[in-house]
């Protein structure tokens, strides 16, 4: 069985959540550009929003005359903390799960013979560690769990079998299912198709000829009523981290470090295998309040996966602790603002 994991209305509900005071308000995410007070996009929205109009990608100017300034809330992006929550919920699927591909910033793929099972389990478990909801749908293929999860968002949970499967996408419009894009949709109109049920009437060899071998491939082999599983790759990215829950919450070193050594293995691994070396080290503290927080140091010269960075992890957790005085319930290691080996910055 597959699992697709896809956070609702991440970023605004990252906001939201922020600011318990505001949860009955319209929360628009924006990316400012800057040029004049209202220039810019739309990042995000939450629902309350999205039902007055209010769209991602929308300009700012447009979405404010939708949204009463009474009842609303604009908010300029917050990346850097986006990021760590993502990489929260990324630890927390890991701990679950084996094989997981992180999609993008809030959307995981995950291969697993049990994951009906230990769907809502983790569905419970990324509320009660982050307090955000998501959306989670379980099926036979990796398309199958992408498609029924859209239809049940935002906050469900839905398994569904192989007939069942079978019934949603073929009965599904082309342009709904991912992978399918707005011009290959329009195409496959004029060529007698609407949904995944009329691709069938459509020969192989001249699907080929029209979208090339490997669309054509992939849609021929759709309409057969074989569906795609590939778990992808995972997202490019500009860091990684790896955060991990420790035993108990505690302010003992010898525990944190040792959790840490783990997770910094982990991270290692994942800079060996993409051959990158890294300027910045941060180490995250969840606190028993749910707060992160992140002590960081950059190097002047990139540092290679090999190199001892115990002493700096060292200060960072001293410094930590002498400055915070709560106990810690999840810790974590990330290294960032990488160089490719070749000596090319791969950020800038
Ligand atoms: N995002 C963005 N600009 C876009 C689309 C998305 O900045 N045009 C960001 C903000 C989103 C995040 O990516 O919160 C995830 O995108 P999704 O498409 O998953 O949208 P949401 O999570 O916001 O909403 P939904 O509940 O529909 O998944
Ligand atoms: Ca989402
Ligand atoms: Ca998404």
């Amino acid at each position: 069985m597959y699992l697709h994991i896809d956070m609702d209305y991440f970023f605004a509900q990252i906001e939201e959540k922020r600011r318990p005071m505001a949860s009955d308000k319209i929360i628009v995410v924006c990316v400012f550009s800057g040029r004049t007070e209202d220039s810019g996009v739309v990042s995000t929205v939450n629902y309350l929003g999205r039902s007055v109009g209010i769209k991602s990608g929308m300009p700012i100017a447009f979405a404010k005359k939708r949204a009463p300034p009474a009842d609303s809330i604009f908010i300029p992006m917050d990346r850097p903390y986006y990021n760590e929550i993502s990489a929260q919920i990324d630890s927390i699927i890991r701990e679950n799960f084996e094989k997981i591909v992180q999609a993008s910033v809030d959307e995981w793929n995950v291969d697993d013979p049990k994951s009906g099972e230990k769907a809502a389990e983790l569905k419970n478990e990324i509320l009660r560690e982050t307090n955000l909801t998501c959306t989670i749908g379980v099926a036979p293929s990796l398309l199958g769990a992408k498609m029924v999860a859209a239809k049940v968002k935002p906050n469900g949970l839905i398994i569904i079998n192989e007939e069942e499967e079978k019934k949603l996408i073929e009965n599904s419009a082309l342009e709904k299912v991912p992978g399918i894009g707005p011009k290959t949709t329009e195409t496959l109109r004029l060529m007698g198709a609407e949904k995944v049920s009329d691709l069938p009437k459509l020969d192989r060899l001249r699907l080929v000829e029209v979208f090339g071998r490997k669309m054509g491939g992939w849609l021929s082999e759709l309409g057969s009523g074989r569906y795609p599983s590939e778990l992808g790759e995972d997202k490019d990215q500009d860091e990684i981290s790896r955060i991990g829950t420790l035993k108990e919450k505690t302010r003992d070193q010898y525990m944190i470090k040792s959790k840490l050594k783990e997770l910094e293995k982990e991270a290692k691994s994942w800079l060996i295998e993409r051959k990158k070396s890294y300027r910045t080290l941060a180490i995250i503290f969840i606190t028993e309040d749910l707060k992160t927080h992140t002590k960081s140091l950059s190097f002047r010269n990139p540092k290679g996966w090999s190199e001892d960075i115990e002493k700096e992890k060292e200060t960072l957790v001293s410094e930590f602790l002498f400055e915070n005085q709560m106990e810690i319930r999840r810790v974590g290691i990330r290294f960032g603002n990488f160089m490719d080996l070749g000596g090319q910055t791969t950020l800038f």
